[in-house]
């Protein structure tokens, strides 16, 4: 069965969302099959975003992604990877469409801030093994 990898970032977790978020994951059909409550390290943030490291705006997404705990995770299910990308919608929740995780939940980038959009998703079955190699298997 085809996995792909989650987070809940820190702004679903401060606002209280992540019941809403995973009831769309679930109801869709998606499994949970490994979820934890972490909070980050640079390292092996810096190995996630292997390639945003050296954008301008990677520091901002540091401090927004350990500002508080995260939920790591993988669901399963049937095309998994694009199910999910999909259901989150665009990086920049004001380009999102309504429906979508990003699209109903979160609002564009204050000036000089980390996009906060509520949740990440693995952009392929590729990412999506790496993920959780990095996240998991260490
Ligand atoms: P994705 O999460 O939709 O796959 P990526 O381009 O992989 O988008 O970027 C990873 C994360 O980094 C985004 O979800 C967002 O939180 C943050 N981010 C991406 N681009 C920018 C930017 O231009 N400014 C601030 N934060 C950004
Ligand atoms: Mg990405």
């Amino acid at each position: 069965m085809e996995e792909t990898f989650f987070i809940l970032k820190p702004d679903c977790l401060e606002r209280g969302l992540v019941g809403r978020v995973l009831e769309r994951a679930e109801g869709r059909g998606l499994k949970i099959t490994r979820m934890e409550m972490r909070q980050i390290d640079r390292p092996t943030l810096e190995k996630h975003y292997a390639d945003l490291v050296d954008k301008p705006f990677f520091p901002t997404i540091c401090d927004f992604m350990t500002s508080g705990p995260v939920l790591i995770g993988t669901l399963a299910g049937v095309g998994a990877v694009q199910a999910w990308r999909d259901m989150l919608g665009a990086t920049d929740p004001s380009q999102a469409q309504a429906g979508t995780i990003r699209g109903d939940f979160a609002l564009a980038a204050l000036p000089g801030q980390a996009i906060k959009n509520i949740a990440h998703g693995s952009d392929s079955l590729e990412s999506a093994q790496r993920e959780v190699a990095i996240w998991f298997d260490q």
